[in-house]
């Protein structure tokens, strides 16, 4: 049944936990039959990113490489010309890209000029026939609705780990500012791309938590992206371990099976992975992946677009249309 009433938003810690600590290869096989029923599984959506303003952030988010307050190596970039975004975003179309997203290392959204500049590139994007996307940080009702007046399709605001643990990895806002953004994109009728970062030092508890908030919403997001922490040089978690292929597959097969119908995104953490490890993630219901051509996400490297197509073609998948 490939209908929205199939979809469950009442799962309980229980359930989902038990799905998560199932034999991998019983856990895999599960999420790939749900992965088919909803999907097409020889097709993978090609999201590029592109940091449109990078680093000088106020925020404290312990991962993040772009926020101000961390000694890293970053290269901090004021917001970028319309002209350049555009290009880009055409290149991504030419490499098959079906969504573009652009990024910003801001708290909110202030309604400035800035802001009226990203207006004009989520409507200049909208005419290439792309998928926009934009993250920008916190989002009033109002600014929503500029947005998606501008055209835009999709926002990413990720809840990034469980509620119980977020006071750990960010001080400077709160688990609830997040789920307010995540309303007022909904109600200005722009879809919803919400997901989060395994290997904060998270418990598997907090993984599944986080899960929950998501899959429990009553719309879930139409996109949910999986990263792996991007251990940045100079930032509190820096010396973390590097996070496991099954604790990454575990996720994704989670994800899939719990929101069946959404898109699930191989995020940050594929320059850390082979081509099998990725595979096993596809496998386990992962359908999108972030490419640049610039090969990074944001500030931490990726695997190169040339690269990526050679893996789709190896693996005999292809790039999802619009
Ligand atoms: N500033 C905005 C915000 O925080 O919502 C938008 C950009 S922010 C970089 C988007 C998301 O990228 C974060 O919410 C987080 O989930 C993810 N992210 C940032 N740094 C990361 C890292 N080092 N490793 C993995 N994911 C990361
Ligand atoms: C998301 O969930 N992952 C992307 C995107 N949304 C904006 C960002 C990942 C950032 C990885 C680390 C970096 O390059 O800064
Ligand atoms: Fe700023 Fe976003 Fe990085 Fe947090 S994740 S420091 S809000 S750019």
């Amino acid at each position: 049944m490939r209908n929205r009433e199939a979809l469950r938003h009442d799962w309980t810690k229980e359930e989902l936990l038990a799905i998560y600590n199932k034999p991998i290869l019983e856990l895999v096989y599960e999420a790939a039959s749900v992965h088919r029923i909803w999907h097409k599984a020889d097709e993978i959506q090609l999201s590029t990113l592109l940091s449109v303003k990078t680093g000088g952030c106020p925020e404290d988010c312990s991962y993040c490489g772009q926020a101000a307050r961390y000694h890293t190596d970053i290269n901090v970039q004021a917001l970028l010309p319309t002209e350049t975004v555009l290009a880009h975003a055409k290149k991504a179309k030419e490499n098959g890209s079906s969504r573009f997203c652009m990024a910003a290392a801001w708290r909110e959204v202030r309604d400035n000029r800035d802001f009226d500049r990203i207006i004009d590139m989520v409507k200049g994007v909208n005419e290439l026939g792309l998928e926009v996307c934009c993250t920008l940080g916190m989002l009033t009702a109002h600014q929503a609705k500029r947005l998606q007046e501008a055209g835009l399709y999709a926002y990413n605001h990720n809840m990034d780990t469980s509620a119980e643990y977020y006071e750990k990895i960010i001080s400077t806002r709160q688990f609830d500012n997040r789920l307010n953004t995540i309303q007022n994109v909904r109600k200005a009728g722009i879809t919803v791309c919400s997901g989060g970062i395994i290997g904060l030092g998270e418990s598997t508890t907090d993984r599944i938590s986080m899960l929950l908030t998501l899959a429990n919403m009553d719309i879930h997001p139409e996109s949910v992206p999986i990263n792996a922490l991007a251990r940045v040089k100079g930032t509190p978690l820096e010396n973390n371990p590097k996070v496991g292929i099954w604790e990454m597959v575990r996720m994704i097969a989670t994800t899939r099976i719990a929101m069946p119908g959404s898109m699930v995104r191989l995020s940050a953490g594929r320059l850390e992975m082979t081509e099998t490890e990725q595979a096993w993630c596809f496998l386990a219901g992962a359908n999108s992946i972030f490419t640049s051509d610039r090969e990074t996400l944001l500030v931490t490297p990726n695997p190169s677009i040339t690269k990526d197509i050679q893996m789709l073609q190896n693996l005999g998948l292809k790039p999802m249309k619009k």
